[in-house]
């Protein structure tokens, strides 16, 4: 597909897309609460249709009249065990949070994915389900997909310390704990988002967070609930950073979700220096809209316990840095190299293409600005975020054309967003 480039400007209002962790969470809850949950706002994207689907393949009746998801609750015994494979697609939220709920089923179910996902390392989950007493085991007997879980009506309760900070393995473990007889204890190596302990109080359980530690005692039941979801902070990123780097632009963004847990990347723009304005807070729906201007930006450096809190903003941030003035460093973010691709491979070979000054290093990246950038040849990796990013860098190029191959990936969190950008582009 030929990129939008030499754009004169991004001016404009948008609402993006519902948050994707949280429409995930809202079908998964949904099932597994007594009643009628109804959800609105809910992100039509691939990823979330996947869980959607997975979730009838399993016996819940799920509806949707195009405006509210209705999903009528079974709770966690009265999934059925489904005719078929289920179908993961590109989702790791999908394949692991629903490891956790399946590892107490009385029945066995297998999960496998497209190519990236079944390269995506399942052990995290594997192990600590394991140990509760499910039976999960991958391909020839290793970690990848398609991984086989034989269920355990009996979990026992865990005592477990995450080796690697993450959102999906910590809410599969909980899932877990919550069909299990007795308290289970984790202790997060970070803290990372939180939607799943908010979910659980928001469906009337119970759950205990001290700092990085986090009690569960089970076996728990839900009650359904009406859930609106908030705009998706990783869909927004793109436009912030579009606004920021991009000549003379002004872009507001509203109900997007500011959860304190996916906020880094408002911190690093702040740090930067870049021009960012809040305002309509909701602190009850966690939401504000958002305004940036086109602005001069100064290096920074990106580390330690903010990196979950903007792990998928790193192939945007690193875009902002190749605009900024200065050396800026991502370190600690290791975890890129297990997404949709290899990120910090990704991000470094095709900006390089462009004319940045990028450097791959074993946890993150080394980026010196300000570049200006160049039209090339490039790549999506089949990888949303990193398709969206190459769209953004190319509305920086004056001369020459971007060519995005597997453009198509962008569907799997943010549908419109061609769409989006054409628009806060004056149509053109
Ligand atoms: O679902 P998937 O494919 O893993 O999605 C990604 C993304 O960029 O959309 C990661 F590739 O987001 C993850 C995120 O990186 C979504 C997520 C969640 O909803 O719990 C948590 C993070 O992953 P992790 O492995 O750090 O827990």
């Amino acid at each position: 597909m030929k990129l939008l480039t030499n754009a004169a400007g991004l001016v404009g209002e948008i609402e993006v897309p519902a948050d994707k962790s949280i429409s995930h969470r809202s079908i998964m809850f949904g099932a597994l609460a007594k009643g009628k949950t109804t959800i609105k706002n809910f992100l039509r994207g691939e990823d979330c249709l996947t869980t959607l689907k997975a979730f009838q393949d399993l016996g819940v009746t799920i509806e949707d009249d195009g405006e509210t998801i209705t999903v009528e609750g079974v709770g966690f015994a009265g999934l059925k065990k489904p005719a078929d494979i289920l179908e993961m697609g590109n989702s790791g939220t999908t394949t692991r949070l629903i490891m956790g709920i399946l590892a107490g089923t009385d029945f066995t179910s297998v999960l496998s994915g497209d190519a990236s996902l079944n390269k995506r390392p399942m052990a995290r989950v594997m192990d600590p389900l394991n140990q509760m007493g499910a039976d999960l085991t991958g391909a020839a007997g290793g970690e990848l997909p398609p991984i086989t879980i034989v269920g355990q009506k009996k979990l026992q309760p865990i005592d477990y310390l995450m080796p690697v900070a993450s959102a999906q393995v910590k809410s599969a473990i909980i899932f877990a704990a919550l069909q299990a007889q007795g308290t289970s204890t984790i202790v997060e190596k970070v803290a990372s988002r939180n939607h799943t302990e908010e979910m659980i109080r928001q469906f009337g359980g119970t759950i205990e967070v001290t700092g990085r530690e986090i009690k569960i005692t089970g076996p728990q039941t839900f009650s359904a609930q009406s859930v609106i979801v908030p705009g998706d902070i990783s869909s927004a990123a793109f436009f912030l950073a579009a606004g920021l780097i991009v000549p003379n632009s002004e872009v507001t963004l509203t109900n997007v979700g500011i959860n304190p847990t996916r906020t880094g990347i408002l911190e690093v723009i702040q740090a930067m220096g870049g021009s960012l304005t809040e305002s309509a807070i909701d602190e009850k729906n966690q939401s504000a809209t958002l305004t940036v201007k086109t602005s001069s930006l100064k290096a920074t450096e990106i580390g330690g316990a903010i990196i979950p809190r903007l792990i998928d903003e790193l192939p945007i941030i690193a875009l902002l840095a190749t605009q900024a003035t200065g050396k800026t460093v991502i370190k600690d973010a290791e975890e890129l190299k297990v997404k949709e691709t290899n990120r910090i491979d990704a991000v470094a070979t095709e900006l390089k293409k462009m004319g940045a000054d990028i450097t791959a290093t074993a946890d993150g990246l080394i980026i010196n600005g300000p570049t200006p950038l160049h039209g090339a040849a490039v790549t999506s990796y089949g990888d949303h975020r990193i398709g969206m990013m190459l769209q953004i860098a190319a509305l920086l190029v004056k001369n020459g054309t971007v060519e995005l191959e597997q453009a198509e990936a962008v569907a799997v969190s943010y549908p419109q967003f061609f769409e989006d950008v054409t628009s806060l582009n004056g149509g053109r």
